[in-house]
């Protein structure tokens, strides 16, 4: 393992990440791959929350009037440093939250990704132009910066989802406060570092246009609670978002939202069973499970199910599980020992609500000294208490159905609404699945898994999961605030409705 920190101390250094950064602070960073620790960063103090929010809005003042387009430009330059950066980070994103490799880098990608989304977007923010009903009058709607944005993000995505938020939110002229998990402040920190040497390519930009908050609750609780900052961007648990919520509404400020899944596959008997066991796999084990958009849920119809269950047994068989940084690893470990007894707890619950368990275990032979878990399938009767609550560990629940109807009601009985997907090749089913009597999701899939999913579209989800859309379409309308505009270029003045009030 010693070479292995080695390569760390190596990515940091490479991220320009200092000795005095990644010491002698309170907040202790581990790697999930071993448990060993990687840095102790210092934590921002609450005492200097009120400048930071300060500096955020000042900065806001002068780059709201920047053209957009302008604006662009620096997320080209973001772009390209993320391009250059790619290995590093993606490595660290590795060593932090315990991706594989391909998924740290794909991770990277999704940034880059969206970078390239949001320089176009700067050329494009675009209003409607109305017909008024009055002569010689003109209405249309013009979307203006919001002011500074909260990101907060979760360990499973440190670096992909702050992008979304960013990249979005500064093309639209906002600036950013980000409150990273606490267990990655150094991909957080390395990111600083990238959007910095972007600045200092880009030239007169206001000072504090992203901010990163290091360290505990206390600072995220006072990014929500500030008036100063109009809309919260949060992912993470639903209970997080509940806590989230209210105190933004409260306070009139905007929500964006993206919490919980429990995302189901339904599999008709026309599927391609050979794609399906693909796309299973991929999206049940991938990320060790730790994705908002995993698949949790298989309702598979009862004339197949024996066979896509074999199929699945024999394919989490073979699963390389072990360290992620190692070739052909395909299954990273779990983020903590917290991780790994939630997993354990939902498996036993499971069996009591008559489950039956295949996989499961810990692997602690030929591992690393971290939470490396064997994916777990469990043969449910019917949707239980257990299989309707998100755990965030690899557990793919199997449920049978014969009627398609039945099949959709049961994707759809759960609180969380972010991600679904069916396979079929009967097109009745697949269209019927995208209607308004189909999945009640924010993200709905045919012949494609629930995870993975491009930037271009909206991401995020109905119902528990909170509502919020990041990302692709026209996300970025929630980093701005609309304004109606209604000019009058006659020598009249009508009123509306026809109403008179002469004087
Ligand atoms: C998350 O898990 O919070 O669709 C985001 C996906 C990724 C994003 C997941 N593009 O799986």
């Amino acid at each position: 393992m010693k070479d292995i920190v080695m390569t760390a101390q190596t990515t940091l250094a490479n991220l320009d990440l200092t000795e005095a950064e990644l010491t002698g602070g309170t907040l202790k960073v581990t790697s999930p791959i071993d448990g060993g620790l990687l840095a102790e960063v210092h934590e921002t103090p609450v005492s200097e929350i009120e400048a930071i929010f300060a500096r955020s809005k000042a900065a806001f003042q002068a780059w709201r009037t920047v053209p957009a387009p302008r604006r662009g430009e620096l997320i080209r330059l973001l772009g390209e440093e993320l391009r250059e950066a790619k290995d590093d980070l993606g490595a660290l994103v590795s060593w932090e939250a315990g991706k594989i490799t391909s998924e740290g880098l794909g991770e990277v990608q999704e940034m880059i990704d969206i970078c390239d989304f949001a320089v176009g977007l700067s050329r494009q923010l675009y209003g409607l132009t109305i017909a008024s009903e009055r002569p010689g009058h003109r209405m249309m709607e013009t979307w203006h910066p919001a002011g500074p944005v909260g990101v907060i993000s979760a360990f499973n995505f440190p670096v992909a989802v702050w992008s979304w938020n960013a990249a979005l939110a500064l093309v639209c002229g906002d600036t950013v406060i980000w409150k990273p998990s606490e267990k990655t402040p150094l991909t957080a920190m390395a990111c600083q570092k990238i959007f910095e040497r972007a600045l200092a390519r880009f030239g007169d930009a206001p000072e504090g246009l992203l901010q990163t908050l290091i360290g505990g609750a206390a600072l995220g609780e006072a990014l929500v609670a500030s008036e100063d900052v109009p809309v919260v961007s949060a992912t993470g648990s639903t209970r997080m978002g509940r806590a989230v919520a209210p105190i933004v509404a409260q306070r009139f400020g905007k929500c964006i939202l993206e919490l919980g899944g429990n995302n189901a596959m339904i599999v008709g008997p026309s599927a391609d069973l050979e794609m399906a066991v693909r796309a299973i796999v991929f999206s049940a084990v991938g990320t060790a499970g730790q994705r908002c958009t995993t698949l949790r849920r298989l309702i598979v119809h009862n004339s197949i199910r024996e066979e896509l269950v074999s199929r699945l047994k024999k394919a989490y068989s073979g699963l390389p599980i072990g360290n992620p940084l190692a070739e052909g690893t395909l299954i990273g470990p779990l983020v903590d020992e917290a991780s790994g007894a939630a997993m354990t707890a939902a498996l036993k619950a499971a069996e009591a609500e008559g489950g039956t368990v295949f996989g499961g275990n810990r692997v602690t032979e030929n591992v690393p000294a971290g939470v490396y878990m064997e994916p777990a399938i469990v043969e449910m009767p019917g949707q239980s208490d257990v299989v309707k609550t998100e755990t965030f560990a690899p557990i793919l629940y199997v449920m049978g159905y014969d009627d398609f109807d039945d099949a959709i009601a049961i994707q759809n009985d759960v609180p969380q609404g972010l991600s679904s997907c069916v396979f079929t090749l009967n097109m009745r089913e697949a269209e019927q699945f995208l209607t308004a009597a189909g999945s009640d999701c924010g993200i709905a899939n045919v012949n494609i898994g629930p995870s993975g999913a491009e930037i271009g579209g909206a991401f995020g989800g109905e119902k528990e999961t909170g509502g919020g859309r990041e990302s692709g379409s026209d996300a970025w309308k929630a980093y701005m605030r609309r304004q109606t505009n209604t000019v009058n270029y006659s020598a009249e003045l009508p009123l509306a409705q026809g109403v008179k009030f002469d004087i």
